[in-house]
């Protein structure tokens, strides 16, 4: 086993699970969100360098989307959030998608 897994047992089987313990972020692409912005998200939520930032944005512009990080699913939930919500603020659609690590 290794660190972002967690080992649970079935309530009805019995048998031992693994639980993914993180999760990765996706960042999503859109048409509408400007570049500026999701840098400013990148740094400010995700404590991205800005050239690190700029990077992972052109990346996701280019190619629909691109991961983030990789954290605890309460903390990667906690950013999603944050991101949705800044976006929701200034009118635009950008979103974050969180997946198993
Ligand atoms: N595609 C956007 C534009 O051309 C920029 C953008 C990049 C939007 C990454 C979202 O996750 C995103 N303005």
């Amino acid at each position: 086993m290794d660190a972002s897994t967690l080992i649970k047992t079935d309530e009805k089987t019995g048998s031992k699970i693994k639980e993914p313990q993180e999760c990765l972020v996706i960042l999503l692409n859109d048409d509408y969100t400007t570049m500026e912005f999701v840098v400013e998200a990148l740094v400010a939520v995700f404590h991205k360098r800005l050239d690190e930032a700029g990077r992972i944005m052109l990346d996701v512009h280019e190619k629909g989307k691109g991961v983030v990080g990789r954290y605890p699913w309460d903390i990667a939930a906690t950013k999603a959030e944050q991101v949705h919500a800044a976006a929701r603020r200034d009118g635009f659609p950008l979103r974050c998608a969180l997946e198993p690590a």
